[in-house]
């Protein structure tokens, strides 16, 4: 049979699978809507399409999306990047390459960092657990046949177990996890009152990774949300600002330089987010599937091991080697004044599989977390 050559944004509708309270699945819509990409939502069911999408896309994770000629995709970062080739105004980055460069970094952060507190705010609190674990038992796992208090008991059991206090939080730990979700609130409420998206009055792939732990947790499940309404109500309203956000706003000014507000972000990506990935890529490299790592005054036990995140780190040298030679200056003059500079280089290999995930976005070699 051959393939359709229409070509892939004027096919019609595709499909998003996932779940409608999903960190990943949320963050592609938000893409969706503001590049005005028509899709049709379906609810992923458990445990049958776990087969399909191994069989298809090689893991079994969600968002994924099946496009009208029958081809699926999966990673939100890797089917941004393949979306957005399909266009040609590059509208979604900006045209300075050192901005372009925190751009990349704040969705990447965004994507695997606040992927473990958002989660603790859902699963640790009883009103986050009771709204969450019944939604996806009606939701993903609506055609298991089991009482519905089961299929929330496991839900709740898989989500901590994977995720949680299987992730590195112990009671410990949790107040200092909890006040580093305050301080970011606090960061970006000062952004947040002073212009509509953090690098201009345009959206850019930074909001859009951010879309992942406000759309469909922070902004949504009950106790992060509250504090949100108390504390950075300028944030509340980027989250609808960005959900109603369609391509008529992407005409908006970009900064002419980074603004110093973003500063305090690069900062903890620099004490927190990047020495974890280094030791995360310590721990695959000595064959280690738990470690521990005392970062950004938080000491993490037993955390998972992650693959994947050491292909992430590989992927944002590969992103700093690739500016022109002006550009490079300045971003490591900037990293260098958070304290995020050397981090990045640490350590100097990594234990990348062979071609890991060059088949992104049709073939995923690894899960983003190294259980299920
Ligand atoms: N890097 C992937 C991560 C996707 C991901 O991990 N999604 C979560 C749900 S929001 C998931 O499917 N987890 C797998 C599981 O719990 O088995 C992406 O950007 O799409």
């Amino acid at each position: 049979m051959t393939r359709q050559t229409v070509p892939v944004l004027e096919q019609p509708p595709l499909t998003l699978y996932g779940s409608n309270i999903s960190y990943f699945t949320g963050k592609m819509e938000n893409y969706f809507r503001i590049r005005g990409i028509p899709y049709h939502f379906k609810s992923m069911q458990f445990p049958r399409i776990e087969r399909q999408l191994k069989q298809e896309v090689g893991v079994s994770q969600m968002p994924a999306v099946q496009l009208a000629d029958g081809r699926w995709l999966t990673d939100t970062t890797k089917m941004i990047e393949w979306f957005e080739s399909k266009f040609s105004d590059n509208a979604l980055v900006p045209p300075d390459p050192h901005q372009a460069f925190v751009a990349h970094l704040i969705e990447d952060w965004a994507d695997e960092w606040w992927w473990r507190p958002a989660m603790h705010y859902r699963w640790h609190y009883t009103e986050g657990a009771r709204f969450a674990s019944w939604h996806l038992a009606s939701e993903v796992m609506e055609s298991v046949g089991l009482p519905v208090w089961l299929k929330r008991r496991f839900i709740c059991q898989r989500q901590r177990r994977g995720y949680t206090t299987g992730d590195g939080l112990t009671e410990t730990n949790v107040p200092a996890v909890e006040a580093s979700v305050r301080r970011l609130f606090s960061q970006l409420q000062n952004i947040f009152d002073n212009r509509p998206y953090l690098l201009g009055a345009r959206p850019s792939l930074a909001d859009i990774g951010l879309a992942g732990p406000f759309f469909r947790h922070f902004a949504l499940d009950p106790v992060p949300l509250e504090i949100l309404r108390q504390t950075a109500p300028a944030v509340l309203e980027w989250v609808a600002r960005l959900w109603n956000t369609t391509p008529k706003d992407l005409q908006g000014d970009w900064l002419d330089t980074l603004p110093k507000d973003i500063k305090p972000l690069l900062h903890d990506i620099g004490v927190s987010y990047l020495p974890y990935l280094g030791a995360n890529a310590e721990a695959v490299r000595s064959g280690r599937k738990r470690f521990d790592v005392q970062v950004g005054g938080v000491d993490f036990k037993n955390a998972r091991y992650s693959r994947y995140r050491v292909w992430c780190l590989d992927q944002l040298r590969k992103r700093w080697l690739g500016l022109p030679d002006e550009a490079q200056k300045m971003t490591r003059d900037t990293l260098e004044s958070v304290g995020a500079w050397s981090a990045m280089w640490q350590p100097e290999i990594l234990p990348l599989l062979p071609d890991q995930e060059v088949g992104l976005p049709f073939r995923a070699t690894t899960k983003m977390i190294g259980v299920y």
